[in-house]
């Protein structure tokens, strides 16, 4: 039986609920964050109201109107959700020094030992609640339980405003009778597979031989075992942080031309690396993605020596690998990203560039604080000027439609 008491606490349909603070008007309404019917972009945040029509994060904006078309849709402003889960992340920190924060909008606490300074863990939780709902506006919902999937899987069920917690000890009694599907981990791909074995919920996914899943999943098989029967031994990860961040975005219109798609990359390969800076981190693996006409979907790494920030340095690298890709599809591309990995601390670590490179390092770090104060597009590099007649501009930059600080 784990001896611990782990915290998951995530935001209620987060971005539209940031959307109702700054328009009350929203309240009570179907809701859509993520593009503008007619644009091409995907849902990144449908209210329950609209969730109720079928709308959920993911579907494209165009099938989302068609099932919903009287939802009011909204662009988004990412600045504003950066803020708001910069405010929540710093009142769960005021709670416990172990937190693991995930994404934009989640977190793990651990809490073990907690009772004594707060009466019951139960007490706690509210006590988060209230000062969330009180200093950010917003609702969270909390899962307690001895690990970390049980306690997302009682968050997640609790939705909304909800507070769910499993009884010390009984982690597996509480995921017994719930579906498959409720599990983190089974997707649309395990999930029906594991329908054809018969298996339902996730108390029959339990009693599968530990040795049966191995054969028919491998590793994953091995840890879906352990994680139905309630066993999650992974620790909350200390000042965990983002383990990668990436901005991706999709054209008004596929595009070829090289030009367009260098400028585009260059911008968002500032947003990254300006992300990047803000964490006060460095990358040292560099991705593109490139999603073509027909939406076949391609992504390509790089790993460099050493870990940069610099704007110049991740943009380079990933027009590079969009360079080798444009030689062998001759597809228009509908969506371009980039994102990095492989973080570290940026203190501490010898800079092996050279002179020049860290003047383009202080030229960056210049750069951020004049966008700091007038936004993003107040001051264009040479490429992303382009940008300026083909794209629209909000105070945070150009639009992008699926921005993500990641997992
Ligand atoms: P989630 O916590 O997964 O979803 P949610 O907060 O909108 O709704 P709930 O938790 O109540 O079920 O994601 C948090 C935010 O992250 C979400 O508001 C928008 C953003 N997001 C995307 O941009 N794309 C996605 O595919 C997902 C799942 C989320
Ligand atoms: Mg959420």
């Amino acid at each position: 039986m784990s001896n611990r008491t782990i915290i998951h606490i995530d935001l209620d349909a987060f971005f539209v609920s940031v959307e109702r603070l700054r328009d009350p008007s929203l309240n009570g309404k179907p809701v859509v964050v993520g593009g503008k019917p007619g644009g091409r972009g995907v849902v990144a945040c449908a209210s329950y109201e609209a969730r109720a029509f079928g709308l959920h994060a993911g579907m494209p904006i165009s099938r989302a109107y068609r099932l919903c078309p009287q939802a009011i849709f909204i662009e988004g402003s990412y600045h504003r959700y950066s803020e708001a889960s910069e405010k929540f992340m710093r009142i769960l920190a005021d709670f416990s020094p172990f937190i693991e924060p995930m994404g934009i909008d989640e977190a793990y606490l651990d809490v073990t030992g907690f009772e004594s300074i707060h009466g019951t863990i139960h007490r706690m939780a509210v006590a988060i609640k209230e000062r969330v709902k009180k200093e950010v506006g917003l609702c969270a919902s909390v899962g307690i339980a001895g690990g970390k999937v049980v306690a997302k899987v009682a968050s997640d069920l609790s939705k909304p405003d909800g507070l769910v917690e499993v009884p010390r000890g009984g982690d597996a009694t509480f995921l017994s009778p719930l579906a498959i599907d409720k599990l983190p981990g089974i997707g649309e791909k395990t999930a029906p597979k594991l329908k054809g074995l018969g298996i339902k919920t996730i108390g029959q996914l339990a009693a599968l031989p530990a040795e049966s899943m191995k054969r028919h999943f491998g590793i994953y098989g091995q840890m879906l075992h352990l994680w139905a029967n309630g066993i999650d031994d992974r620790k909350v990860e200390l000042r965990g942080e983002a383990k990668s961040i990436s901005r991706e975005t999709t054209f008004a219109r596929d595009t070829r031309d090289g030009v367009v798609l260098k400028a585009m990359l260059r911008y968002l390969a500032e947003r990254v690396a300006a992300e990047l800076r803000n964490h006060e981190k460095q990358a040292r693996t560099i991705s593109i993605k490139i999603r073509y006409a027909d939406f076949t979907t391609i992504s390509r790494r790089l790993t460099l020596p050493q870990s940069t920030d610099r704007n110049q340095i991740i943009f380079a690298t990933g027009a590079a690998q969009l360079d080798k890709a444009l030689t062998v599809e001759r597809q228009p591309v509908r969506l371009i990203g980039i994102g990095v990995s492989h973080l570290a601390e940026s203190g501490g670590q010898l800079d092996m560039f050279d002179l020049s490179s860290r003047r383009l390092g202080q030229l960056d770090r210049a750069v951020d604080r004049i966008r700091r104060r007038y936004g993003f597009a107040a001051i264009q590099t040479g490429r992303t000027h382009l940008l300026k007649d083909l794209f629209p501009e909000t105070e945070a930059g150009y639009s992008l439609h699926t921005p993500s600080l990641s997992r």
